[in-house]
């Protein structure tokens, strides 16, 4: 059975830079309603929207305190179930994302933890090492800097245990051998689903499940762990356990999706969490990982279809998204930068499977470089000020006028700062505009979801002098050149080019369509 997203483009919304409806300065779920019909305009199949349940907002959300309500800030449950019913509508699916490795510190199982060591056990909790137990349980580092692990106060005043949170200390890490946990997150799957939304995007799919000696990590620097297969803080076996779990409830919702953030290494890892009980999807980050450079562009291809077809599992494509720089900057930014970033949407939308497009992206959006005192993700603070973290990736969406806020909101005061450099990027000013990065998304999204030539899962790859050359079962044919010169243009007519063609030549930096 061809299910609804083997196929679909997804739109990834960060729910604080989407659109404002109420003039907080941050974007809210009222916004995205507002912002339907550009979507369905765009031609998108879904929604996955980051996470907007009730939280303090120490990670923008994935710090959950209430993980089935809607958290005021985005408008509360009543702005879910209003998008929820606009967006199906327009035929467009809601995902939402879901955070099961850990949950806020205001969550109230972790209130209740700390001021009583009887019900600590739906978390991590271990008696600190030493004779006054004022060294951490082990060695682990936290993803955003410094030890995994914080120390607590006793209710009677005393220094007392240390928590596990693998992420900000306003995140501790669950207990996923208590049974509570599971019970509860089948509450919440239920919750979502019973109210229509249609798939979850499961954050840190990887996590969850510790080993149960919680042994040292043999390497603690973050840059050399990026490339090592040897972290015991992540991709335990048990954590196929929790998604076969999560399947189970899921297969009661037979349209319903699970993508999982599968940061693995190795295409034997990864296809694990594929298979036909576990998760739908698994984010595969090879392409944002690929240089501008052909072969490994075909690399990432190439590793991404036999990782999904290990498990016989449908591919997944993004370039980018709220945790990684922007793929205009990424590839060098200004004029150069952007036009490899429409070469790139030519190859990931070209690629049989699901896509997931970061919103900004098809405005042709690059990284911000903000001033110390405006940034807000914790890696800022966690890490001693030596990593800036993510806000650059995360600046509101310009919608119109010449100015900040750029319609995004009715107040200047924006969460984050929008360059005044972005007026020429403006939703207003693309549409207006036939050569746009907005008009090329759109046309491109159109064609790939009605041309016979994108359907059939098998492709075929060749890369020669920097230019890769990719043909579909259905008889598209892909060129991109990411070589200094231009190339000649293999026979076929031209469906669509990321940039002009001079001379019947592929310039260099871009990417064309030919049947
Ligand atoms: O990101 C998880 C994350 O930080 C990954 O980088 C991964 O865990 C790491 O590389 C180790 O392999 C997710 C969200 O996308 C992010 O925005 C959140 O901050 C984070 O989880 C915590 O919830």
């Amino acid at each position: 059975m061809r299910r609804w997203w083997a196929d679909a483009v997804f739109y990834q919304v960060y729910p604080r830079s989407f659109r404002d409806s109420d003039g907080d300065g941050v974007g809210d779920l009222d916004g995205v309603s507002a912002g339907l019909d550009y979507l369905a305009a765009l031609g998108v199949d879904a929604l996955w929207l980051n996470p907007v349940m009730v939280s303090p907002m120490a990670d923008h959300g994935y710090d959950v305190a209430d993980p089935r309500d809607v958290d005021p800030l985005f408008g509360g449950i009543d702005a879910l179930d209003r998008l929820l019913d606009a967006a199906h509508a327009r035929g467009i699916r809601v995902t939402m994302d879901l955070v099961p490795n850990h949950t806020s510190s205001a969550h109230p199982w972790f209130v209740q933890a700390l001021a009583d060591p009887r019900h600590r056990d739906r978390y991590i909790f271990r008696d600190g090492r030493g004779p006054h137990g004022d060294a951490p349980p082990n060695n682990w580092v936290s993803v955003f800097g410094g030890p995994a692990w914080t120390r607590i106060t006793e209710p009677d005043g005393t220094p007392g245990q240390w928590y596990l949170h693998l992420f900000d200390p306003a995140q501790p890490d669950l207990n996923w051998n208590h049974p509570a946990v599971f019970e509860d997150l089948e509450k919440t799957l239920r919750f979502w689903l019973d109210r229509g939304v249609d798939g979850f995007r499961i954050d840190v799919a990887h996590g969850m499940a510790k080993p149960p000696e919680l042994p040292d990590m043999a390497v603690t620097d973050t840059a050399l762990l990026r490339n090592s297969d040897d972290d015991p803080r992540f991709d335990n076996d048990s954590v196929h356990d929790i998604h076969r779990f999560i399947r189970t409830v899921l297969d009661d919702y037979p349209d319903a999706v699970a993508v999982g953030e599968v940061w693995v290494h190795g295409n034997e890892r990864f296809a694990r969490y594929l298979r036909p009980d576990e998760l739908h999807l698994g984010f595969n980050f090879r392409l944002v990982q690929a240089d501008f450079d052909a072969r490994e562009v075909h690399d990432a291809i190439d590793n991404a279809i036999a990782a999904a077809n290990l498990a016989g599992a449908t591919p997944t494509w993004t370039l980018s998204n709220h945790d990684v720089e922007r793929e205009v900057t990424r590839y060098g930014d200004g004029a150069r930068g952007l036009a490899r970033a429409r070469a790139m949407a030519l190859v990931m939308l070209a690629l049989p499977g699901a896509v997931f497009v970061y919103n900004g992206e098809e405005l042709g959006l690059p990284n911000v470089d903000l001033p110390d005192e405006v940034l807000q993700d914790p890696v800022w603070e966690r890490s001693g000020h030596t990593e800036r973290g993510r806000d650059g990736c995360r600046v509101p969406m310009p919608w119109s006028g010449d100015a900040p806020p750029f319609g995004f909101s009715s107040s200047t005061g924006t969460w984050l700062p929008m360059p005044a450099e972005w007026a020429p990027l403006t939703v207003q000013r693309q549409q207006a505009d036939p050569t746009s990065t907005l008009e090329f998304y759109r046309r491109a999204i159109q064609l790939r979801s009605s041309r016979a030539e994108f359907t059939g899962s098998r492709i075929e790859l060749n890369t020669a002098d920097e230019v890769l050359t990719l043909r579909s079962e259905g008889g598209l044919v892909c060129v991109l050149n990411t070589g200094a010169e231009p190339v000649p243009l293999p026979p076929g007519e031209v469906l669509l080019t990321s940039a002009e063609l001079t001379d019947a030549l592929l310039p260099a930096d871009s990417a064309v369509w030919l049947i």
